[in-house]
């Protein structure tokens, strides 16, 4: 299965609109936050499931989680803004938080740099800022190609 992944759109939904036409065909989405209002966007235009979690922008009151285990195509995924977890710092809290949780695969946002960290036990994935990049690179999203055990990731720019 594809799972298009995306986080920080702040608002831009032309960006939105560029990342559903860049991804192809997918199964579903992940939204990691900032904001809710995009994830529910998403969700209308392209008739697609969408699984969204609150953004620090979101706070307080959006009605969202702030984090949810996914379990696709056989995989768990904890999917979370990454504030919560000190994610500006390090990652060390997050990757332990999902494997604590079972999960194999993490995604998270905030920081607006893309990141695919594989380590030993989890792999942890920022899909960058669709909207605004803080890394010096072009607008990004991901989309998870599933297959069994493998799961390739396309860092894809818009
Ligand atoms: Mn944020």
């Amino acid at each position: 299965m594809r799972v298009g992944v995306m986080s920080d759109s702040h608002g831009n939904t032309m960006a939105v609109d560029q990342a559903i036409e860049k991804a192809g065909e997918v199964d579903c989405w992940l939204h990691a936050g900032d904001l809710v209002e995009d994830a529910e966007y998403l969700g209308m235009v392209t008739d697609k499931p969408v699984i969204n979690v609150a953004g620090n922008c979101d706070w307080p009151g959006s009605g969202a989680d702030d984090e949810v285990i996914a379990e696709l195509g056989g995989h768990k995924i904890l999917l979370t803004h990454g504030h919560i977890y000190g994610v500006k710092r390090s990652t060390l809290a997050l990757r332990q938080a999902a494997v604590n949780q079972g999960a194999d695969i993490a995604v998270y946002g905030h920081t607006h740099v893309a990141e695919i960290d594989e380590g030993p036990d989890c792999l942890v994935l920022n899909p960058g800022s669709v909207s605004h990049p803080r890394d010096g690179k072009p607008q990004s999203f991901m989309v998870l190609n599933i297959n069994g055990d493998q799961v390739k990731v396309e860092h894809i720019h818009i």
